[in-house]
């Protein structure tokens, strides 16, 4: 058996067209060629593999779902699933990287911008050309986006931007930043802003012990002129970037299946070599028990995104469907890592294997994109109609 052959114990290749079925296995090729053989080394000493970016441009990672004429791949949104499946089977760090610059710089740009900006960004954003990063956190803000301080305020010719970002994947990098930010009246507005304005500064945050290789920095706006055609123009209010996390959200319930697969393909292989009692572990019933669980896990986490899929390319899929989906997909993944880690004993630890890494990045997907608790939470609104939040 391909070790890199993902389990399908349902058939679910079944259920997929010929296209997606090419389409992850390029993007499977791709990692297994690009990223596999330099993500532990980047993790180990803390480096963003740069070069990468064009080659995911090149390989159509960025903006697959962005219609052609845009630079994009025209694709549906079970192929985009795909694609951040593979990643994170790579490593979550890298699907960080891409998924922040589809649904989180390009889909903003493309759904809530002039046709100006859409000509002048998405291409070189499609093709890797140009890196994007998403400000919506702040030092004070993190769950509770609506309370953001950052604020721009009318200057007749320019916007003038205050205030400051936190945790934001692709900053230190990022030659753009798609930037939230209240106007004079209260009132969240989106703002491009570019690598080079006066004022604009990107401090790298260091000592993360978690998506080593993916870069994460502050945004700081010290009296920043944004010009005029840089704010996104056709929506405004919290509903703006929180339609962009319904994006980010649904990629990150599939790419986070890949982190799983790959973790249980290692733990399955290491049982049946490592002997201990005279026999391969994975003849203990314990070890059994571990592995048949995990594969029952990735079987419904692999169904509740497909089906998703399905609901978000017939326009469908509702918020709280996605934070089913990212709450029970992205815990699915974490419980896998940590179990897995368990049937390599010892080894687990090192990095001649990539579970402890999976295992730690997957402590930020817990928290990013909404904790844990917010998705459980905004479930909880959908069932009762009572918002927790407060
Ligand atoms: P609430 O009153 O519920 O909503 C405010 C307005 O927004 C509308 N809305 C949405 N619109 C579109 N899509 C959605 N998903 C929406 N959810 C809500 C809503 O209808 C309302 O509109 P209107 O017109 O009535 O004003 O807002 P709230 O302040 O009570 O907050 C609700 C809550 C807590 C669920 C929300 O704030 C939230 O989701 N918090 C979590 C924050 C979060 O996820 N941050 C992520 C930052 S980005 C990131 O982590 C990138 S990591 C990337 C990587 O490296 O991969
Ligand atoms: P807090 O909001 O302070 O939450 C702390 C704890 O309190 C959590 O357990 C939370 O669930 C709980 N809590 C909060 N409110 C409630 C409540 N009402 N009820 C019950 N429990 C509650 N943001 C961006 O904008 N762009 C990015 O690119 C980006 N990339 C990131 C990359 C990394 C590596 C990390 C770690 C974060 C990134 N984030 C990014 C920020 C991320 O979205 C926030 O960390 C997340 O939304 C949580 O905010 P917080 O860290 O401030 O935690």
């Amino acid at each position: 058996v391909d070790v890199f052959e993902s389990p399908d114990f349902y058939q679910i290749d079944d259920l997929l067209s010929e296209e997606h079925l090419m389409i992850r296995s390029a993007v499977r090729d791709f990692v297994k060629k690009e990223i596999s053989p330099i993500i532990e080394d980047c993790c180990q000493n803390n480096i963003f593999p740069k070069h990468l970016i064009k080659k995911f441009g090149e390989i159509g990672a960025f903006g697959p779902t962005i219609p052609v004429e845009y630079g994009g791949g025209g694709l549906d949104n079970i192929a985009y699933g795909l694609i951040m499946q593979e990643i994170e089977r790579g490593d979550s760090g890298m699907r960080s990287t891409v998924s922040v610059q589809s649904s989180l710089v390009m889909y903003p740009i493309y759904a809530y911008g002039s046709e100006a900006q859409k000509r002048k960004y998405l291409p070189k954003l499609a093709s890797g050309e140009m890196l994007g990063c998403f400000g919506l956190t702040e030092p004070d803000h993190g769950s509770n986006p609506s309370g953001m301080v950052t604020n721009f305020k009318d200057m007749g010719d320019y916007y003038l931007l205050n205030g400051a970002k936190m945790w934001i994947s692709n900053s230190p990098e990022a030659d753009i930043a798609v930037v939230w930010a209240k106007n004079e009246q209260g009132r969240i507005h989106g703002l491009i802003v570019e690598r080079g304005m006066e004022g604009f500064s990107t401090p790298t945050t260091h000592n993360k012990w978690s998506l080593r290789a993916s870069c994460t920095g502050e945004l700081v706006f010290d009296n920043v002129k944004v010009p005029k055609e840089n704010l996104l123009p056709n929506k405004s209010g919290l509903g703006a970037p929180l339609g962009c996390l319904d994006s980010a959200r649904y990629g990150i319930a599939w790419g986070v299946i890949g982190a799983a697969m790959d973790c249980y393909e290692t733990a399955r292989r290491y049982a049946n070599e490592r002997i201990q009692f005279g026999k391969p572990i994975a003849s203990f019933q314990l070890v059994q028990k571990k592995l048949a669980e995990m594969l029952t896990e990735i079987t419904k986490a692999q169904l509740l995104a497909l089906r998703l899929g399905q609901l978000k390319n017939a326009g469908k899929a509702t918020t709280a469907q996605i934070s089913m989906a990212k709450r029970n997909n992205v815990a699915m993944a974490l419980e896998i890592a940590r179990e897995s880690r368990q049937i390599l004993g010892g080894m687990g630890i090192t990095g001649e294997y990539p579970i402890m890494r999976h295992s730690m990045n997957l402590e930020s997907v817990i928290t990013y994109e909404g904790t844990h608790d917010i998705h459980l939470l905004i479930l909880g609104k959908e069932i009762t109609g009572i918002a927790a939040f407060v």
